[in-house]
């Protein structure tokens, strides 16, 4: 296998790649990152997290990638962001800051079927890998959260034949009874990652009702997208899901916002604003990520300031 020094996070990795590279950091940084199992897949695929975390009893900050299968550029910025936080844990005073006060549990591919499904069959696949009789292959994980508007089983965005139908939505996120985030000790911040459209947004995406955090939602977003545009000049859009992008029922943001109790509950869209969408060059691989770890250490710090 390959080590963890010699991984190249500036092209694309299969899920097998993944996977490794999650146990090799563990191994590598023994002392702040843990690899955990969160469990197995319905083709039967283990599904894993890196925690990392510098000591007992801080809040934990989830970033969830790769929930669509074709969003390549998440899985890959979930990983560049674990490792800058783990070169600079002792190097870096604003990281090692963080690491001290924030755990960081990263999903680096929570849609592990659809995204092997990608690299053997279909560059375009979005869902699980579902097979049920009579129907169409896969369901939308992020459509498969809880109150569902109908959608049919053929569209790229089903929303299953009832909530949490999918194993892989029940794993991330509701094994059984407790999902894997609300097994974390005490998780207060949620983001999960998409791509592409650069938007920073939040809940509800069901509704263009705002919720109740809408301030303090507003402020965060707005100075992660700051925190990008200074980054690279990269210029992303902060702003609720459903006014934002679309009004879309059974996401995860909105279910860990208003049903787990997660008041930071994010959704973002990474590069690019179409050129190329889901098929990202690799070369713009690394300032995705340095864009988007911008951000993640704003919306970390929002944690630690309360
Ligand atoms: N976009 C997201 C989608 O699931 C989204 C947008 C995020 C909707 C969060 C609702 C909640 O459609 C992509 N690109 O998948
Ligand atoms: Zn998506």
């Amino acid at each position: 296998t390959r080590s963890y020094a010699d991984f190249d996070y500036e092209v694309y990795h299969n899920y097998e790649e993944i996977q490794q590279w999650i146990t090799s950091a563990a191994e590598a940084y023994p002392s702040i990152a843990t690899a955990a199992t969160v469990g197995s897949t319905f083709e039967g695929r283990e599904f894993k997290a890196l925690t990392i975390s510098s000591q007992p009893g801080n809040p934990q900050f989830v970033i969830n990638c790769g929930i669509h299968a074709r969003e390549w550029v998440t899985p890959a910025t979930c990983m560049f962001s674990a490792k800058y936080l783990l070169d600079g844990y002792g190097n870096d005073a604003t990281i090692t800051s963080l690491v001290n006060q924030v755990d960081f549990v990263f999903i680096p591919s929570s849609n592990p079927d659809g995204y092997a499904y990608t690299w053997s069959s279909d560059r375009m696949w979005r869902k699980t890998r579902t097979k049920r009789s009579g129907v169409c292959v896969g369901v939308d994980p992020n459509r498969n959260f809880d109150a569902q508007s109908l959608t049919s089983p053929c569209s790229d965005t089903y929303c299953g034949p009832s909530a949490f139908s999918e194993v892989e939505t029940k794993l991330i996120l509701e094994d059984s009874q407790k999902n894997f985030v609300e097994s974390l000790p005490n998780p207060v911040m949620y983001v999960d990652v998409h791509a592409y459209s650069q938007l920073w947004m939040f809940p509800y995406g069901y509704t263009t009702s705002r919720p109740a955090d809408f301030m303090t939602l507003t402020n965060i977003a707005s100075d992660s997208v700051s925190a990008i545009q200074a980054t690279h000049g990269a210029v992303y859009e902060p702003g609720q899901i459903s006014t934002t992008i679309y009004v879309a029922s059974g996401s995860t943001a909105d279910y860990f916002y208003d049903t787990t109790g997660i008041k930071c509950s994010f959704a973002t869209e990474l590069r690019d604003t179409g050129r190329y969408g889901f098929l990202l060059p690799e070369r713009l691989i690394k300032p995705t990520a340095e864009e988007s770890f911008a951000a993640f250490k704003v919306m970390a710090q929002a944690i630690v300031d309360g």
